[in-house]
Order: C-alpha cells, then structure tokens, then sequence
C-alpha cells in the first residue's frame, strides 16, 4: 500500500516554512517534504517524511512515485529573481527543468489513481514586464493577460511554466495512441512580493520591504536598494498560505482560468521606511538604490488585478497594510527578535 501524502518540495524556503507549519498545525494531511538542504529543526514535527534531495534528480522523483500516493503537490522550489540574474543557466535547470520534472511525476501519479493530481505552483509578479516606469505608473492595476514580457530569467521561467502547467492540464501528448488519459489539475497564484514575521527571503528582488522591517527590529542598519518611490504589491505569508489553500479547495467548475493573481497593498518603499521608522525609532536606514536591481523593480507593476481570483474562489486577503503591519509583522517580528531564539 503505497501512502497517501501531500508532497512539497522547497521545504525549506519561505512559503514552505509557512505552509508545512499551518498544515503540520491542522494535522488533517500526512506531509512528504523535499528540499536539497537538511530540514529545518522547527518544521520536523510536522513532516510525515523528509527526503533530502534535488528536483532535477529523477531516480529520485522515480522512487516517490512508486513509494507514495501524492495526492496533492505544492510545488515550491526555486531560485528567486535576483539570485536567477547572476546564473541564468542554473536558474532555468532549477525553475523549468525541475518545474518539468514534477509536473511528469504529477501526470504518472494521475494515470496510476485514475484522478488528476492538484499541482499547486507559485508564479510571481515577476511575470509581467512593464517596458518603463512612465508606463508602470500609467499601468494601475494590471490584468493577468497583461505585460507579460518579462525582464528577467526568473520571470521567463515563471510564466513559461504557467504555460507548461496548462500544457499539461489540456493538451499533454495529445498525438499519443492513449491521448485523453487522466492528466494533471495545475492551479496557479501569481504572488506579490511575501513578508513573513518568521522567515527572511533570500535572493529576490522584492527582499527590500521584509528586509528593512526585520534589520530595524534586530537594530541592524539597512540600506534600501531600491529609490523612496519605488512601489510594488504586496501581501503577508498567512495571507499567501490561505490563497494557496482555497485555491487547491475550490470546486473545478469554478475556476475560468490556470493563472490567478492575488494581492493586498501596494506601498512604496518610501511608505515601508515609514512604518518602520514609526515602529523602530533608532533605525538606521538608509536609501542607496542599486540600478539592475531597481530597473527590476520598475518592470514589476505597482498593483494587480485580483478581481478574478475574488469573483471565482472567493479570494479576500485578511490583512490589508494597516492590520499587516501593525497587528502582525511588527508584534510578531519585536517578539521573534526578543525571544530566546533571537538569531534567524
Ligand atoms: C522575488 O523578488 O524574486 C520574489 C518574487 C516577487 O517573486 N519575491
């Protein structure tokens, strides 16, 4: 009898912490987790099964089909936009490569259980690309289906694997003698930049906003990379935990479309400093923009358009910027950097 488990992979990272500790909590899914470095201490409680190990490593991925009955896969590993800029090449083997990998394992479970398994992917705002700032401002809320020239190889490999995702979902070996058999069911956010309380992001572009919250509360100067103006949407973990979760719930008859935006606020780093400052009086934070990293920044919108996600499933985010700042980021964030674990 092979087990009935919930796969994620990019254990370790940020969305990962998030979601394996919320699903760890309800307790109601066994939890297969897969990252290429050893498990997190505070995230093993929650695991039913940890595998070391690489996306790109078939054997590996050949050995959890015939080991397990995925039911669900939550696939999260990547490589992150400003660490996809300086080797794009590894970045492509990670994001697509490894995105192909587990999509193929996806369509083997399927066909063996004889049900499509949900295979929920994370894509980014990092897949538009607005040409210049002039028309970023001009943009307002931006569509799904709109400025999808991305600027950078991380937001290619998104938006190419959204298109895989469908690919999959519809059309996969549509030539093939067995064509039609039970395929994947991908379902995919396009998240803005996350702040957690709990974990900070590595390697994207979007990093400034939880980064100046979390130096100031550790009394660590921070120098902002990017100028006061610079506006991107955002939104906290709890709130991309639950999109992630009402999408993989919600009925197949509701969903009109593969690719969902999702957001909540949309200050400017300007506005962040601010809070932070209001928060954290001594904090020594400085403006020194980067210009690659900034010019990415600019080719990302300064909002999107969530209204399909709203209008099919039900998306609502439950913290808008007041109550994310001050009911959630800056207590738990104060709390976290007091305590006993202090150190990340
Ligand atoms: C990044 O900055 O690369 C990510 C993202 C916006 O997808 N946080």
């Amino acid at each position: 009898m092979r087990k009935e488990v919930v796969l994620i992979t990019g254990a370790n990272g940020e969305i990962g912490h998030g979601l394996i500790t919320y699903l760890g909590q309800q307790g109601k899914h066994r939890i297969l987790a897969l990252d290429v470095q050893p498990l997190d201490e505070s995230l093993k409680p929650y695991c039913d099964r940890f595998i070391q190990g690489d996306i790109l490593d078939q054997m590996l991925l050949g050995r959890l089909v015939a080991e397990f009955e995925i039911r669900t896969i939550y696939h999260l590993a990547s490589i992150l936009s400003t660490k996809a800029e300086y080797n794009p090449e590894t970045a492509h083997r990670v994001n697509v490569e490894g995105t192909l990998n587990l999509l193929r394992l996806a369509v083997e479970q399927s066909q063996w259980q004889g049900r499509p398994v949900k295979f929920l992917y994370p894509s980014s705002i990092a897949a538009y690309g607005l040409p210049d700032i002039v028309t970023k401002q001009k943009a307002g809320k931006v569509k799904e289906d709109e400025w999808l020239q991305p600027a950078t190889m991380y937001g290619c490999n998104k938006l190419y694997c959204e298109h895989l995702g469908r690919y999959y979902t519809y059309n996969y070996r549509r030539l093939a003698a067995d064509a039609g058999k039970t395929s994947v069911d991908f379902r995919c956010l396009r998240f803005p930049g996350l702040i957690s309380a709990i974990t900070v992001p590595t390697g994207g572009t979007s990093d400034y906003g939880p980064e100046m919250l979390h130096h100031a509360a550790q009394n660590l100067p921070y120098a902002c990379f990017v100028r006061p103006d610079s506006q991107l949407p955002f939104m906290v973990m709890a709130d991309a935990i639950k999109s992630l979760l009402e999408l993989e719930a919600a009925p197949a008859e509701a969903l009109t479309r593969r690719v969902y935006n999702v957001t909540s606020f949309s200050p400017t780093a300007q506005e962040i400093y601010e809070i932070v400052k209001k928060a954290f009086p001594n904090a020594d934070i400085t403006f020194e923009p980067h210009l690659s990293r900034q010019s990415i920044v600019d080719s990302w919108p300064a909002d999107v358009d969530d209204s399909a996600a709203r209008t099919d499933w039900g998306w609502k985010p439950d913290y808008d910027q007041t109550r994310a700042f001050e009911e959630y980021l800056i207590p738990v964030i104060r709390q976290r950097y007091s305590g006993p674990n202090k150190a990340l």
